[in-house]
């Protein structure tokens, strides 16, 4: 194991012993909901893997350590809102670390999917569900606002479970910028890239997927052939809890022009926009990020049974 990473004894155990471990990410629990709401999803995650009989490799730093697989408190911790959180992206990482031994405060993060995949592929870890991935913002022509998410899946070999970028962001550019970058868009029982809350966006995936089984195949595939490069399995919203697009388009024009008015930048704006949307009283988008999560977690934990 990597010497600066803090692997959780269960984790490393279940590496050694190939037992299926699937990595979460932690900006979510602090940026991408509010409490209770992200520590109820943070536990339900790591049960779910649990019940499959995965190990869970949540990832975070905590008080200037990186650590793969979280204690209770941990978790809780994260959920707290604590001023000393911040989102941690690749960039980030080492400034955090730092912190432990030449600052007074050691400081924590929430690392984002970038991060996440960072870490768990300096750990041997080969899948990671999230909710939906980060991308190219709209009128990211004049932002220059695209997430290093995209980068990361482009040079970093971890499969990522998801229900596609939210449609807060530029879904056609995100996936030009994904191409771009190399990174194979797999649907997993849809020919269409979903939209996070909703199952369409209109958009073709490269290729359908019709099993676990399948999905493993393709992670042997560009493992044996040291592509060095991530892969985007998008798993649709289930039915019941798709948000039409049409309620929820005003609302993201909305928060974006807000997020300008307010000269919202760089790493505040996803966290503010979500906010946003979160906040929204008509729109119960909580329990819909909630259930994508799962769904998402679920197939995980096959994926990471058949490979
Ligand atoms: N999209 C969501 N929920 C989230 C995020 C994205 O629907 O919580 C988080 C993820 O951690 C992702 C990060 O990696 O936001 C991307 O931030 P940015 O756009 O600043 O790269
Ligand atoms: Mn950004």
């Amino acid at each position: 194991m990597p010497e600066h990473c803090l692997v959780h004894p269960e984790v490393a155990g279940a590496l050694a012993s190939g037992t299926p471990v699937v990595a979460l990410e932690s900006s979510l629990i602090t940026n991408g909901f509010g409490a209770p709401a992200n520590l109820a999803i943070a536990r339900e995650q790591e049960q779910i893997l649990r019940d499959a009989g995965v190990q869970p490799a949540t990832t975070a730093v905590i008080r200037g350590r990186i650590k793969v697989g979280l204690m209770d408190e941990e978790l809780e911790f994260l959920a707290s809102g604590d001023a000393s959180i911040h989102k941690a992206s690749r960039r980030d990482l080492a400034y955090l670390q730092a912190s432990a031994l030449s600052t007074g405060t050691a400081l924590s993060g929430g690392t984002t999917l970038a991060a996440s995949m960072l870490i768990a592929s300096m750990c041997g870890i080969r899948i990671l569900a999230t909710g939906g991935i980060g991308g190219v913002h709209r009128y990211a022509a004049q932002s220059f606002d695209i997430s290093a998410d995209l980068v990361e899946l482009g040079r970093t070999p971890v499969a990522v479970v998801c229900a596609g970028a939210k449609s807060i962001l530029d879904i056609p550019g995100t996936l030009e910028y994904l191409e771009t970058m190399g990174v194979p868009v797999l649907g997993y029982q849809t020919g269409t890239v979903p939209a996070f809350y909703s199952s369409d966006s209109g958009c073709f995936v490269d290729y359908r997927l019709d099993s676990p089984g399948q999905a493993a195949e393709v992670i042997r595939q560009m493992e044996s052939m040291k592509l060095d490069s991530g892969l985007v399995i998008c798993n649709p919203i289930p039915k019941e809890f798709e948000i039409p697009a049409e309620r929820l388009e005003p609302v993201i024009e909305q928060s974006i022009s807000l997020a300008r008015q307010k000269g919202i930048s760089g790493k505040r704006v996803t966290p503010f926009l979500l906010r946003q949307l979160h906040q929204n009283k008509e729109l119960n988008l909580v329990e819909a990020n909630m259930a994508l999560i799962r769904n998402n977690v679920r197939l995980a934990a096959q994926i990471a049974c058949a490979l």
